[in-house]
């Protein structure tokens, strides 16, 4: 028992009911009282580290007393919480969004300017928390935001991970991985909370017992202890403010000072660091399992810690359990919280004492799930032996689930042995293996794909045996979105004026389809002009920021023709590369005054590979390799240049995003769920090349077919084209055999080196079919370049795109999310 002392109706309660004062004498004051005595700095040795400290502890403190007061509404009205599980949370920087979203940004920028220092600058020391991999742990940041912003109870929960999303060094053109040490600085964004604490337990064995309901204790396991730190999400246009609470395990108490005495040092901290290096690390991979042991360990974790929670808080509510789904919804991102329903449910059985269809109801009431992908080796299955080992209480209990199940199908529809072994959440391999999104689905009340034509896509393929089971409806879409505080307003001042002094004021920052008035003025010459200068001066930017981070010069007068995302076969940069050396050949066969009337490009490339992905590697490799030579190639000149930004993260697609004239999404149709970046590019008044795929499809049905370049086989095609390619192939196309004769010319470097990539994008191991889809790109290429020759009829298409892009803003995918899954009501504090 902890003593407190009673406080309440002291001077202290009267303290922290009022409003932290927003005028800039005040937050002056503030700021240097954090200098003073927060950082023990005074006015001589100050560095723009030091002030950006001073001033984000500032903010911090107006956010925390904003997070209090969220919190104990919520609390105080009972309201249904979303709990939104994910694996990654890839925020990036939170500085210049919280100022933004205090709507403080002038008064800090003038306090900055008392200590000396501007603040873009200070904005450039905070380093990116990359909790993330790519499109699904972004997603996962722009939903908190959209949750807090919409004024619903939701918060995310997640791993701690000491080190994020690597760092991305090209060295001779190859991606080499550092650390991601972002811990190294203080952190200003998160609040340690020792006091909230769980354990944890691993390994040991199961015992039959009759002191459970479920006459099953899991015994001898390993615990640890597993506490919360909490990241406030600040939120524009309301008090409401969000939280991501993460977890990492505590390990003093695991020192061993008795072997430290003897001597045995590494016996003295081994423990402690089994238990740290469970968050340590990030897995590096987007859309591919690895399987290993840590990682499922750091699942369960996660999992465990949450449920726990959950659970506590919802006791705080006093209701009965079976009011337990009306006041938790879990939404499961992707299958790697999957888990969380085994645990639920061992929780209530054998710790609860509840009966298994009392207790399974409840679980099933409370998740959701959400599928961001269909490429097998994405889809995560673990060893039966391996969970065993690890989680053999959990593992029991999934075998209990699966029986039960199918003895429910069975039951319901007729079916043959075959069918079963086809839905069974274990597979019948050797050894034996879960299917996590089989489990994810039985144990859940609705599942959800990420755009139109994927949520079509799993129905139809990989769970459509489970629309048999469970009937259509359970089976739902919600298209992704993306934040438009983050991916317009802050990233985008010059177009953010445009927009506020089009609508009359800055609403449409958390209305977005009021962005629509921008089309009244497509014709008004004035505005066209700051239109394109807008877009211009983002260029510039950029340019500056290529010529920081890469040392090449390029003019911002050319196209922006950009693809940044991770590096991956499906996602075909190959193609885009392929495309460019065709660029390069036919350049070089034009006449010095030819080439000058070409419209002159920028190819800018940027992203990571997993560090186990061999080809995508050598993708970038490849990349960079023709980058060398037609930067370098005197007749080509400005007309062509090609660039690969290194390090890939939230804060530079802050600065290529805006930049962008076209950017490409060009996956093989069918594989990409949705993407995201295309929702921001275009929001940002760049074009899109894109196949048919993904959220591309909507896209298109928003801003009209006539604004966007598609191309490319369809979903449905696919599967027979790849029969095709093996067993009764085409003919080359030309001009991917003089692409080929090129690289093996040896121009690029060893021909040798880069076969692999030959061999993969056309014949039998054209798995994406490059080959297939290479004629329509270069074709939709053409066209590209012949609109950009018609500058005002590029400007109108901009301006169109911009101004109906309403439907991709996050706020409406929560709103989706909390009508048609979560079935909750948004409320604001100061309501
Ligand atoms: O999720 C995004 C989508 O917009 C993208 O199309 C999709 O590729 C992405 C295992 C994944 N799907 N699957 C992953 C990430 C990490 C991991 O360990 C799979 N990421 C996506 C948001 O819906």
């Amino acid at each position: 028992q902890t003593k407190r002392s009673d406080v309440s109706n002291s001077e202290y309660a009267k303290f922290v009911s009022q409003e932290v004062p927003r005028d800039e004498v005040s937050i002056l004051n503030s700021v240097f009282s954090h200098l003073a005595y927060t950082f023990h700095k005074n006015p001589s040795n100050t560095e723009a580290m030091d002030a950006y400290n001073g001033i984000a502890f500032t903010i911090r403190d107006r956010l925390l007393k904003r997070l209090e007061d969220t919190d104990s509404h919520f609390i105080s009205i009972n309201a249904k919480r979303i709990n939104y599980m994910s694996m990654e949370f890839l925020i990036g920087r939170t500085f210049d969004n919280a100022m933004l979203a205090l709507g403080l940004r002038k008064e800090y920028s003038a306090v900055s300017n008392t200590l000396g220092f501007n603040l873009e600058d200070l904005i450039d020391e905070e380093r990116d928390a990359a909790l993330g991999n790519g499109g699904l742990g972004r997603l996962a940041a722009c939903f908190v935001d959209s949750m807090a912003c919409c004024n619903y109870n939701g918060w995310g929960y997640g791993l701690r991970y000491r080190y994020g999303m690597f760092q991305q060094q090209i060295i001779n053109g190859y991606q080499v991985e550092a650390p991601d040490c972002w811990m190294d600085n203080p952190n200003p964004w998160e609040f340690p909370r020792p006091e909230i604490s769980y354990k944890v337990k691993f390994y040991g064995n199961i015992a039959k017992t009759p002191s459970t309901s479920s006459g099953y204790t899991w015994e001898n396991a390993v615990e640890y202890d597993v506490m919360a730190f909490d990241t406030p999400v600040p939120a524009f246009g309301t008090k409401n403010v969000g939280n991501i609470r993460l977890w990492s395990c505590k390990t003093n108490d695991l020192f061993d000072l008795n072997r430290f005495n003897a001597g045995d040092y590494p016996g003295a901290t081994g423990n402690m660091v089994a238990a740290d290096i469970l968050t340590y690390v990030l897995y590096p991979n987007d859309n591919q399992n690895a399987g290993k042991e840590l990682r499922l360990k750091q699942e369960y974790m996660f999992v465990s810690a949450t449920i726990q929670d959950i659970i506590h808080r919802f006791k705080l509510t006093g209701k009965p359990w079976s009011e337990f789904h009306e006041l938790v919804a879990i939404q499961l991102n992707d299958t790697h919280p999957t888990l969380g329903i085994a645990e639920l449910q061992r929780i209530l059985v054998d710790e609860e004492a509840m009966s298994w269809d009392a207790a399974w109801d409840i679980v099933t009431k409370s998740f959701a799930f959400t599928n961001h992908t269909i490429l097998p080796e994405a889809l995560e299955k673990w060893p039966v032996p391996m969970m065993g080992k690890i989680l053999p209480r959990h593992l029991g209990i999934i075998f209990d689930i699966n029986l039960f199940f199918l003895q429910h199908v069975e039951k319901s529809i007729p079916s043959e042995r075959e069918f079963l072994s086809r839905i069974s959440i274990i597979e019948e391999s050797s050894p034996q293996q879960v299917r996590m999104a089989y489990l994810a689905i039985v144990g859940s009340h609705r599942v959800n794909g990420v755009a139109q034509i994927h949520s079509d896509i799993i129905k139809a393929t990989i769970f459509s045996e489970f629309v048999k089971v469970f009937g259509s409806d359970k089976f739902v879409n919600v298209t992704n979105g993306v934040t438009t505080r983050r991916w317009v307003n802050q990233c985008n001042p010059g177009l953010s004026a445009l927009i506020t002094e089009t609508v009359g004021d800055e609403s449409w920052v958390d209305d977005y389809p009021k962005a629509h008035l921008l089309e009244s003025r497509v014709n008004d010459e004035d505005f066209r002009k700051r239109w394109w200068d807008v877009k211009q001066a983002n260029k510039l930017r950029l340019a500056t920021y290529i010529k920081d981070t890469c040392g090449i010069t390029v003019n911002h007068d050319a196209l922006f023709d950009i693809q940044v995302k991770r590096i991956h076969e499906y996602k075909r940069q190959l193609m885009n590369i392929l495309g460019v050396i065709h660029r390069y050949n036919t350049l070089k066969k034009m006449t010095p005054e030819q080439r000058q009337d070409q419209v002159h490009r920028v190819i800018i490339f940027a992203g990571k590979s997993a560090s186990g992905y061999y080809i995508a590697k050598l993708i970038i490799k490849f990349i960079n390799s023709v980058a060398d030579v037609v930067n370098n190639d005197k007749d080509i000149g400005d007309v062509l240049k090609v660039v690969f930004i290194p390090d890939y993260c939230v804060s530079a697609a802050e600065v290529i995003v805006p930049a962008s004239d076209i950017s490409q999404h060009i996956s093989t149709a069918g594989t990409e769920a949705s993407g995201t970046s295309n929702m921001k590019f275009v929001m940002n008044g760049g074009l899109i090349l894109g196949t048919v795929d993904g959220a591309n499809v909507e896209i298109a049905e928003e801003v009209g077919d006539d604004q966007i370049f598609m191309f490319g086989v369809l979903a449905h095609e696919v599967d027979e084209f790849r029969f095709n390619l093996r067993y009764h192939p085409d003919p080359l196309d030309a001009n991917l055999q003089a692409v080929y004769d090129t690289i093996k010319s040896g121009v690029f470097g060893n021909p040798d080196e880069f076969n692999p990539l030959v061999e993969c994008s056309h014949g039998p191991g054209d798995n994406y079919l490059v080959s297939v889809d290479f004629a329509s790109y270069l074709m939709a290429q053409d066209a590209v370049d012949a609109l950009y020759k018609d500058r005002e009829s590029w400007i109108t298409k901009s301006i169109l795109c911009g101004s109906r892009m309403g439907k991709f803003t996050s706020d409406r995918s929560i709103t989706d999310y909390a009508e048609n899954i979560w079935n909750i009501e948004p409320s604001a504090v100061d309501a």
